[in-house]
């Protein structure tokens, strides 16, 4: 049932689709044979579009295709669900294709493809699909607007096979005249933004209550971005700056500046800035659909934490449904967000994401300048703002509210009787023990795929991240019992606060980053434990980040299959913070729990399970049945005041330096 004629090609990788000529659009279907010799001629496969009846796409062509697209914005995300669920209803992979070819000229190109990225993470039937990397499709969120033009000469003047790498400067969107800057490099870090995109991929908190119901998906909220802001707050100690002050009070003036120097492609528009000492004010613009008042945010979170400090939500109906030890945060984290599994929208609002949203129009908020909004308001771009760390620290610092609400734990809690944790060290590749290096290192990358020219063929451009040098653990654990099991975590803090006074346990335990974990057989007697940094369960390689499949790389189908869900992590060269050139003092612990209150009883063989301390395994419960955090997300017990006074046998702390070096080094696989 393949149409006699033509069929309009459009761009994929090196394939092209033929396209029914009833699916394009309108003003394209009397060029449609044009368009297909146009587009065709450079296609090594052709994918045939079966012709379905065109699905009723209702008021998703709304978002004009020239309008920049945010899962934040209530009218927005209802659209997208209604995609997502278009997408989701497709009977096969044939009728998915369809649906997405015939949306695809006709929807928003960012909505289209968050869409579809939500449907083919979810369909069983797409596991074995590679979902491309953002930065592929949409390299103008991260990518210094200077440089497009640029590709394009380099792309039309210089035969593919010459070209050089196009280099982006580090400090493209400051200078060090502002304090904030210096850690850019965080904030702008690709591989940290594209993390953060994909988390929220995989946990998407509108669309259908399957596919937003994931385990322990509130709690994770809480955690990965708990996480997120202690190793800002690393990184700013290890560059001389205060930890963040939260965000909390709408009607001051922002002192910190965010100048993004990005265009979007999709809208051809500038990502507006955020200049300093700008006031939040009332949102209300029209075109959005959107009306959120200051007010409204303070009521909401009034609200909230009345339930924290009542330890109860209040349910539509008016029931309390009680914040329990171990399952309140997750309820908690799903109500702050807010997800669509909340049990009462109506009365607790929207905080946490209008939050982003009344940020991300500070500069517009009537729409009377006709802007767009600004990064914060695009979590895919809003991590390279400062403000988010702000507003941020002020969402944790709710969460951490509740967490002093629940009981310490107790020695029992905390302890593996006859287990003893001996000595630990690590070793990096010089040799030296407790020192860890870091270093900058630049990467090339393909834009082409994200740009539309002629002729085509890669153009690079090759960026500045930090880096580190791999090291191993070396743990050493005592067994006074029988062979048994137990779960090996490990986290790292700095060791002194930013006046350099030791820090005070209550303070320290919200700066403990997780590095690993991972469960350890343990014989009886002495055991030694070797563990390489690059195994962390928190990270995923550097390729896995980027998905640059046909760049200076075969690819293996198996590793194919293993990017969608896997894609997902913390980028394996942001594993450490900085730390200084003169040696940052940190402080590595190592615990040993006690494995039967671990263990989750779930088979995950053969699923890919790298990174999953952030991002779980699909279709899993979340591998580690403690509180996320464990055992630094609550309040110490009584008479604890210091790291020493809360550590039990099973646990150990380790002095470690971290020395950065500053010098750039080249990118491995490629000399020009
Ligand atoms: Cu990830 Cu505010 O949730 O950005």
């Amino acid at each position: 049932d393949r149409p006699q004629e033509p069929t309009f090609v459009t761009k994929g990788n090196n394939s092209v689709f033929d396209v029914p000529i009833n699916y394009l659009p309108e003003k394209y279907k009397p060029i449609g044979v044009q368009l297909f010799n146009r587009f065709g001629e450079d296609a090594s496969e052709r994918i045939s579009v079966k012709e379905i009846p065109p699905p009723n796409l209702d008021d998703i062509p709304e978002l004009q295709r020239n309008e920049n697209f945010s899962l934040f914005i209530p009218k927005h995300r209802k659209i997208a669900g209604k995609l997502i669920r278009l997408f989701l209803a497709a009977k096969n992979v044939d009728e998915l294709l369809s649906t997405a070819v015939y949306a695809r000229d006709r929807v928003n190109a960012y909505l289209f493809h968050y869409a579809l990225s939500v449907a083919l993470l979810h369909r069983s039937d797409t596991q074995n699909l590679d979902l491309p990397s953002l930065i592929h499709v949409f390299p103008d969120k991260y990518v210094d607007s200077q440089v497009f033009a640029r590709a394009r000469e380099e792309a039309n003047i210089v035969p593919e096979g010459s070209r050089t790498p196009i280099e982006i400067p580090i400090d493209f969107t400051a200078s060090d005249l502002d304090e904030e800057h210096r850690i850019a490099y965080f904030r702008e870090d690709i591989g940290l933004n594209i993390h953060h995109w994909h988390w929220h991929l995989i946990y998407p908190f509108d669309g259908t209550r399957e596919i937003v119901a994931k385990n322990r998906r509130g709690e994770l909220f809480y955690y990965m971005h708990q996480q997120i802001q202690a190793r800002y707050n690393f990184e700013r100690l290890c560059n001389s700056l205060k930890r963040v002050k939260k965000l909390s009070n709408m009607r001051e003036p922002i002192p910190e500046a965010y100048f993004p120097k990005l265009d979007s492609l999709v809208a051809s528009r500038t990502w507006p800035s955020r200049p300093v000492n700008q006031t939040p004010s009332d949102v209300n613009r029209e075109i959005d659909q959107i009306r959120v008042n200051i007010d409204d945010l303070d009521r909401w979170r009034d609200r909230i934490f009345d339930a924290i400090h009542s330890g109860n939500i209040v349910d539509g109906n008016g029931q309390k449904i009680p914040l329990t030890e171990f399952e309140g945060i997750d309820l908690l984290g799903n109500v702050i967000e807010a997800s669509i599994i909340t049990p009462n929208r109506n009365f607790y609002g929207d905080y946490h994401n209008m939050g982003h949203v009344m940020l991300g129009y500070v500069h517009d908020p009537d729409h009377r300048f006709l802007e767009p909004f600004a990064v914060m308001a695009d979590p895919a771009t809003d991590l390279r703002d400062p403000v988010f760390f702000r507003w941020h620290a002020n969402i944790d610092d709710m969460f951490q509210e509740f967490k002093a609400t629940l009981p310490r734990y107790t020695v029992a809690q905390l302890n593996y009787p006859g287990v003893t944790v001996a000595n630990v060290s690590v070793q990096n590749q010089g040799g030296q023990p407790n020192i860890l290096n870091t270093f900058w290192q630049q990467s090339d990358l393909d834009l082409s795929r994200g740009m539309d020219f002629q002729p085509r063929g890669s153009v690079f451009v090759r960026f500045t991240h930090l880096q580190n040098q791999d090291f191993t653990y070396t743990i050493t654990v005592n067994n006074q019992g029988n062979n048994r099991m137990g779960t090996c975590r490990i986290f790292l803090a700095p060791k002194f606060d930013e006046r350099g006074n030791p820090w005070l346990f209550r303070n320290q335990k919200d700066m403990f980053i997780e590095m690993d974990r991972f469960s350890v057989s343990l014989k009886q007697g002495s055991n030694t434990i070797t563990r390489n940094s690059t195994e962390s369960s928190l990270t995923v390689p550097f390729e896995r980040t980027f998905r640059d499949l046909d760049v200076n790389r075969p690819t293996g189908g198996d590793e194919l299959e293993r990017f969608n869900f896997c894609g997902c992590g913390w980028p394996q060269h942001m594993l450490l913070p900085r730390g200084t050139e003169a040696g940052f003092q940190c402080q590595l612990f190592v615990m040993i729990s006690n494995y039967a209150d671990d263990r989750v009883e779930q088979n995950t063989d053969g699923i890919c399970s790298d990174g999953d301390t952030f991002c779980g395994i699909k279709d899993k419960l979340y591998p580690d049945r403690r509180s996320m955090g464990y055992p630094f997300d609550r309040q110490p017990r009584q008479g604890v005041d210091t790291l020493q006074q809360f550590l039990t046998p099973n646990m150990r702390v380790q002095d470690v330096n971290i020395k950065f070096t500053n010098r750039v080094v080249k990118p491995r696989n490629r000399n020009n």
